[in-house]
């Protein structure tokens, strides 16, 4: 026999390095032995070189009898790691790898989702197989401003990249009293407050913050709500001080979303008369292709009927929405239409953030309409090259048909996210 040592290298097993970047179960392995599928005696080796190194084997599968390994002792990651090279360098082992933790996309962790009823009845946690939302996708809140401190809104709120960072001279942006990016808004770097007139849109009332949490809550994040984006841009745009506002400060906001690009916005408000002003703006909106979500109204009447404002503007690009209770049927106090109401969507006891780091339930058509700006958001990520009216008409087809809704909107029913989201809905 040569004195020279074959070099083992050509004969040590693998490792999968890569299985180790992912989560995986503490002090665990799977490992292929050489010889697995042979006989009794190699199997007792095999049984014998797993006490040897200080495992346990849980269960060997069938294909290969492979191994997957628990170590008596407990092992840090790292430790894990190096047990695995020193495993894989071996002549008797083929491979090894960590036995990674498997997760349902489809679920994220935030403790009351369960709660969330009209997630469920909007089939929205079957979309989230096809979408989660996505950043770029700015949804304004024309409303009472919006905590944007609170932990489940904060990490989806919107910076306007125009007023952050660093001056010519140093200075930061968002506090160097110049508009620095020049559209008329000093400092404008997380909305505006076109009540006070001030670049401050934090809430002062509640409504404002519980609708941008059902657009968009952070999901996955192991606190609260999710929103029905796990992710998206939310925007405080403030025009009501307390609960109530103008025109005047509604129509800037409209025309404050759309310079800035702001794909949607959710307009739960209403109650003043017609406005032409107000049309204007909201066609001007539509011709840049904004989506404007209205809520229908809480009045217990029949839009068709009697107008109510904004949510009877007849443009393309409004999507005007009912609420419906837990069993699909309208909700007492909504307002309907059969030809000015598009949409119905949950909007009885609806859970979402309030302000100060806390949650809570309000019911009225202004939950149902950001059950439908959230969709309307998904919608864009998934089909950016949709028009406000393709939009519209898709949630309108793709509704589930629900007879106690047949003349409450052009629908006919309540909206389904899912057949609005999956790849071949337009
Ligand atoms: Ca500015
Ligand atoms: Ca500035
Ligand atoms: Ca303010
Ligand atoms: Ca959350």
């Amino acid at each position: 026999m040569s004195s020279m040592m074959l070099p083992t290298i050509g004969w040590a097993g693998s490792i999968n390095l890569e299985s180790f970047n992912h989560d995986h179960v503490e002090g665990e392995l799977l490992v292929l032995w050489k010889d697995s599928t042979s006989n009794l005696n190699a199997q007792s080796a095999i049984e014998t070189k797993v006490q040897e190194i200080g495992a346990q084997t849980v269960r060997t599968f069938r294909s290969e009898g492979a191994k997957q390994l628990r170590f008596t002792s407990k092992m840090s990651k790292v430790e894990l790691l190096a047990t695995a090279k020193q495993l894989a360098a071996r002549e008797d082992v083929v491979y090894v790898e960590a036995n990674n933790i498997i997760y349902l996309t489809a679920t994220p962790n935030d403790p009351r989702l369960s709660s969330l009823w009209g997630f469920k009845n909007m089939r929205v946690s079957d979309a989230w197989v096809h979408a989660t939302g996505a950043p770029d996708i700015v949804v304004g809140v024309i409303d009472t401003g919006v905590d944007y401190n609170h932990p489940d809104i904060a990490p989806n709120y919107w910076n306007n990249s125009g007023e952050t960072g660093l001056d010519s001279e140093g200075r930061d942006k968002r506090t160097n009293r110049i508009d620095d990016d020049k559209n008329g808004y000093v400092d404008d770097w997380r909305g505006w407050d076109f009540a006070a007139g001030d670049n401050d849109p934090m809430d002062t009332h509640s409504h404002g913050t519980h609708c941008a949490g059902t657009i968009g809550a952070r999901g996955d994040n192991g606190v609260g709500v999710v929103g029905v984006n796990w992710e998206v841009g939310i925007v405080g745009l403030k025009f009501m001080s307390g609960a109530s506002g103008t025109t005047a400060a509604a129509i800037e906001a409209i025309e404050y979303a759309t310079m800035m690009g702001i794909s949607v916005t959710n307009n739960s408000w209403g109650g003043g008369g017609r406005s032409e002003t107000l049309i204007s703006a909201v066609r001007k909106a539509g011709e840049a292709g904004h989506v404007f979500v209205a809520a229908a109204g809480n009045d217990t009447r029949n839009n068709d009927s009697t107008p109510t404002w904004p949510a009877n503007i007849d443009l393309d690009n409004v999507i005007t929405v009912a609420a419906t209770g837990s069993s699909d049927q309208i909700a007492s106090f909504s307002n309907w239409g059969r030809r000015t109401v598009h949409v119905a969507a949950p909007g009885v006891g609806i859970i979402s953030t309030t302000p100060r780091n806390s949650y809570g339930p309000m019911s009225g058509t202004s939950m149902a309409a950001p059950h439908v700006a959230g969709a309307v958001a998904m919608i864009r990520s998934q089909f950016p090259e949709l028009t406000p009216k393709e939009v519209r008409d898709l949630l309108i087809s793709t509704s589930d048909l629900v007879p106690a809704l047949a003349t409450r909107s052009q629908s006919g029913g309540r909206v389904n996210l899912e057949r609005a989201i999956a790849p071949q809905a337009p």
